[in-house]
């Protein structure tokens, strides 16, 4: 039987002098002591958001031979070259904490955990290549400013470089939008059906309401969240209502209003029974793309045995030397 975990007084002098950094604001490095919990509450939240990274190269992935010109189909490369980018420093941040990075990558295959809920959605017009760079990175770069000043130094220091990445993806995405905003009727329809269905998945990103978030307490009292979902979702919400009618599109809530008391636009409610569906796995895609992930592992075992043959070949040599 499992026992009880028992904190001993010196384990509790430990846990107060690191939660006295966290309050001074410092930073906790990899090397520094931390309480159990803080590392797999660090460990969960960092490799999801890296799988995230990586899966959520599938459904741009998908529209790169079929982008309409020479200049877009090189931004939709870099853009997804990118995402691969950040899902290995996130990868190499969570590792700083002990785990193995093949470890992380057993559990996504395995279904043992989760990536973000957006990446689930197919990807079925152009349009939703300027939707998903305009909304998901947008709302990425909302979370993940936050998140640059997180309490964990190796995940804020990866928050910083790719934020300033998310912000060329995010205008890669407008600048689709806006594109087609300004076309034909058909091009201004095709856009708007993206919107249409890209808007409600886009808010669930924030994860869910601040009731309903088990892992928020905890995250926000040792400083890994800054913000709750809620919080960062109004202000996704407040920053992409002025843009979308500066591009003459509709965002498809017939309850967003403006209310100049809180200064916040009110909006109406989200279906949640969708998102527990979606990241319980059964959202429209989420056996789609654990399929091209393992079917990309399983090609890709040559690759890892060549490094690890290489790498012990090195290994060899400087021994010999
Ligand atoms: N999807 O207690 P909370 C991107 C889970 S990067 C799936 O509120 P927490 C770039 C949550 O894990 C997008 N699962 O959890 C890009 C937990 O389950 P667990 C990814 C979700 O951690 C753009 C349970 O629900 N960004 O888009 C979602 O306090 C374009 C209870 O929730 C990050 O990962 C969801 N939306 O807050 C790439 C940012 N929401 O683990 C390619 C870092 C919640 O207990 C193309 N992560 N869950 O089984 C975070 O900020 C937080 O982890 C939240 C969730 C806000 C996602």
């Amino acid at each position: 039987m499992e026992q009880p975990t028992t904190v001993t007084a010196d384990e509790s002098a430990l846990v107060a002098a690191f939660e006295a950094r966290i309050a001074a604001g410092e930073s906790i490095e990899p090397k520094d002591w931390m309480p159990e919990r803080y590392r797999r509450q660090l460990i969960r939240m960092m490799s999801q958001h890296a799988h995230s990274e990586i899966v959520g190269m599938l459904p741009e992935g998908n529209w790169i031979t079929r982008a309409p010109s020479l200049r877009r189909k090189m931004s939709l490369i870099a853009k997804v070259q990118d995402e691969a980018g950040h899902g290995l420093y996130i990868y190499c941040g969570t590792e700083t904490l002990g785990v193995d990075r093949h470890e992380l990558v057993a559990q996504l295959l395995d279904g043992r955990a989760k990536y973000s809920s957006i990446f689930n959605y197919p990807t079925l017009s152009w349009a939703d290549m300027g939707v998903i760079g305009w909304f998901v990175d947008g709302a990425a770069i909302v979370n993940q400013t936050i998140l640059a000043k997180a309490s964990y130094g190796p995940y804020a220091r990866a928050m910083v470089r790719i934020c300033k990445e998310e912000n060329f993806h995010k205008r890669q995405g407008y600048e689709i939008c806006a594109t087609l905003a300004n076309g034909t009727p058909a091009q201004r329809e095709m856009l708007q059906e993206a919107v249409n269905r890209f808007w409600w998945p886009s808010l669930m990103m924030f994860g869910p309401s601040d009731t309903d978030s088990p892992n928020s307490a905890e995250l926000l009292k040792w400083r890994v969240k800054r913000k709750t979902n809620d919080e960062l979702r109004q202000r996704f919400i407040n920053l992409t209502v002025p843009q979308a009618a500066a591009i003459g599109v509709t965002l498809p809530d017939p309850d967003l209003r403006f209310n100049a008391e809180t200064n916040n636009w009110e909006f109406g409610e989200i279906d949640w029974a969708e998102f527990f569906q979606v990241i319980g796995g059964n959202g429209p895609c989420n056996k789609e793309r654990i399929a091209a992930r393992q079917k990309a592992h399983d090609d890709g075992a040559w690759v890892r045995e060549a490094a690890t043959a290489h790498a012990g070949k090195q290994r060899r040599d400087v021994q010999a030397a």
